[in-house]
């Protein structure tokens, strides 16, 4: 069962990988991928309870976008609209599951939580940290979502079964390796990004991508301040509103050699 999944994963790995290619299809590719990915998940993130913004110490996410747990926890913030700062820790090789050597981040979690396993949630207010997405999630509800009622739709993605399902079409939708799946060394920009998103949103989600398969940390917003999809870079004084233009830049600035590549029929769990 396993093998079958990873054969049509290194398959659709081949055919996106070509299909992105083509500078006319390419668009629509991402567009049509990065939708489903939202609405496989009911879009379930949407339509923020509170605004959250005001927290005292901004909390801290160790996670990646190619990880459906981590995505779990992101969908939980939006959805409180928790401001959180991201530290992206893609993968080094699908080979081996919790390896670090070169990854910015991966290290950290490793020195604090012991295992290399996310997502990683840090909330300074409380002290507190913890492995676990579901963990995390009872966590937030319980410290920042008090009171508030589960939107239908939340509660249904949040099944087990439905999650696992919901899971197997997050791999097939977006299976390239700089789909915040596997790292591409970069610079580190001296002050934090900022992105608003709202997690099921297209462009947000093609942008998270980027800054994850980067390491770029950044500061995750879900407030209505901005549109979701707008990226600032106070590096360079930058405000964008578009993916393609995001994306784009992301890579051209901070890019400094190519992203791991290798197929999901070399993926293990340590060989
Ligand atoms: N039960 C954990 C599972 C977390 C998990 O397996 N995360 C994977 C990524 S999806 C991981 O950390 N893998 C190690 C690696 O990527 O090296 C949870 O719900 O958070």
């Amino acid at each position: 069962m396993i093998k079958i999944r990873l054969i049509i994963l290194a398959f659709l790995q081949k055919f996106f990988g070509l299909i992105n290619k083509v500078p006319i299809i390419a668009p629509l590719f991402h567009y049509i991928t990065l939708l489903f990915s939202g609405l496989v998940r009911l879009n379930s993130g949407n339509s923020p309870l509170i605004n959250s913004n005001k927290l005292k110490k901004q909390l801290l996410l160790y996670e990646f976008e190619g990880c459906p747990f981590c995505r779990l926890v992101r969908e939980t913030l939006s959805l409180l609209s928790i401001r959180v700062v991201i530290y992206p820790c893609p993968r080094e090789t699908l080979k081996k599951y919790g390896y670090l050597e070169k990854s910015r981040f991966r290290p950290i979690v490793k020195d604090l939580g012991k295992k290399v396993m996310f997502p990683y949630l840090i909330d300074p207010n409380t002290q507190k940290s913890m492995y676990e997405s579901r963990d995390i999630i009872n966590y937030l509800w319980e410290e920042y979502g008090k009171g508030l009622k589960k939107p239908f739709l939340y509660r249904v993605a949040n099944k087990k079964l439905y999650f696992f399902i919901s899971s197997l079409f997050h791999g097939f939708l977006r299976p390239l390796p700089q789909m915040g799946i596997l790292r591409t060394p970069s610079k580190l920009p001296e002050k934090l990004l900022e992105l608003w998103s709202k997690e099921h949103d297209p462009k947000a989600k093609r942008i998270r991508e980027a800054l994850c398969t980067l390491e770029i940390p950044y500061i995750l917003h879900h407030g209505p301040e901005e549109k979701s999809g707008t990226l600032k870079d106070p590096n360079n004084g930058l405000v964008m509103n578009s993916a393609e233009q995001s994306v784009d830049y992301l890579f051209k600035t901070y890019q400094v050699s190519a992203t791991t590549d290798e197929s999901f029929l070399h993926y293990g769990k340590n060989d």
